[in-house]
């Protein structure tokens, strides 16, 4: 899963990509980045903590997310923007919107106002979006002479008829519904205003624990919006956990950011964790909210997949609550489940097979 940071200049961005992938990049009051930083951050799961600490393994392996930090841009530099085009291929887009005050940094809009520049970033989006059916549109009407393809005609069809409509009346494409033929064609042109995306409130201290409709952010379909205190919560990050609790609380917040934004993109892209567990490894593993066994069994081992007997689950409340497989076993909390079983955030799985 890749996740793209981007936002207009000096709104904290490379503090939270800092803060997500525990990264030393360099952040500056004055001078704009130009540097696109890469880097992986490990998803906190205290399901999965509690079960390391049950079975002691050799490896413990929790999900990753990949994050992207782009430049900084300023409003209207978006539709030939080569940073953008760096984020046309990630999941999901993480907007951070400047809400702290700080006299010392300049707002490329000259005031502070995060519910603006929500929306001056949703604009855009679409405009970048807009550029590229609007040069497809062209291409394909050049190439109406020489007869276009039943597939090229229904392309057409769709930018034309509702993907430009939608755009020049500023929706961005993730509130359009469309049959799945059509996201699927119109996926290939990764435009960014279909995106999911994540609006990340960059706040001062006092106002961390306060919600973004608090703060007067509108937030749209589509849309998840949690606020951060970004350079609190690289400050956070660096301590030992014992502390971590006792300054969140502090501050009035229940988990840090690291896990709240990733909570929300994982939210956000319908996606869930199962777990293997065992002495050799406890691992999380990343899937699609309503993916069935058998396919989940896939993102382990393909021959896994193919030769697909039963999934053995057990919720990980159950086995963390009873501590051992065969108490789950006693309590009747082990479950043999087929191919078409739906997987449940947090299932504990052994799958069988046969190759
Ligand atoms: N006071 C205050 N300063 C912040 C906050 N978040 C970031 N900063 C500071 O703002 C400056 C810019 O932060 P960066 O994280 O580099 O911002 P950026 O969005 O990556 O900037 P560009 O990539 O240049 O657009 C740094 O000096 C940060 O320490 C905040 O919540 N409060
Ligand atoms: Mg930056």
């Amino acid at each position: 899963m890749q996740l793209g940071i981007l936002g207009l200049p000096k709104s904290g961005k490379t503090t939270l990509f800092n803060t997500l992938t525990a990264s030393h990049q360099a952040t500056d009051k004055y001078s704009s980045s130009s540097q696109t930083n890469m880097g992986m951050a490990t998803v906190r799961d205290t399901r999965l903590e509690a079960l390391r600490d049950l079975f002691n393994p050799k490896r413990y392996v929790p999900a990753t997310v990949q994050y992207v930090d782009i430049p900084g841009m300023k409003r209207g530099e978006s539709a030939e923007s080569l940073d953008l085009a760096k984020l046309k291929t990630v999941d999901a887009l993480v907007h951070v919107a400047r809400a702290f005050e700080d006299p010392e940094i300049l707002h490329s809009e000259g005031s502070v106002d995060p519910a603006r520049d929500v929306d001056t970033l949703d604009l855009e989006l679409i405009l970048a979006d807009h550029t590229i059916v609007e040069k497809r549109l062209d291409r394909l009407d050049k190439a109406v002479k020489r007869g276009l393809t039943p597939e090229e005609l229904r392309e057409r069809q769709i930018l034309a008829d509702v993907v430009m409509p939608a755009l020049e009346s500023e929706k961005p494409l993730r509130e359009v519904e469309l049959a799945p033929d059509d996201e699927k064609r119109l996926r290939g042109f990764q435009l960014l205003s279909a995106k999911p995306i994540l609006q990340v409130i960059n706040v001062d201290e006092a106002r961390a624990a306060q919600s973004p409709e608090e703060l007067g952010i509108k937030v749209r379909p589509a849309v998840r919006a949690v606020t951060v205190s970004a350079p609190i919560e690289l400050e956070i990050s660096t301590l030992p956990p014992e502390e971590q609790k006792e300054f969140l609380s502090d501050l009035g917040l229940a988990a840090p950011s690291l896990d709240r934004v990733t909570r929300a993109s994982y939210d956000l892209l319908g996606v869930i964790s199962f777990f293997t567990v065992g002495e050799d490894e406890v691992r999380a593993w990343t899937i699609r909210r309503g993916t069935k066994a058998r396919e989940a069994a896939g993102t382990i081992h393909s021959d896994i997949e193919r030769g697909f007997i039963r999934a053995e689950v057990v919720h990980c409340d159950d086995l963390i609550r009873l501590k051992t497989m065969a108490a789950c076993r006693d309590a009747g909390l082990l479950r043999l489940e087929g191919k078409e079983y739906a997987m449940k955030d947090g299932d504990v799985a052994h799958f069988r097979f046969n190759v």
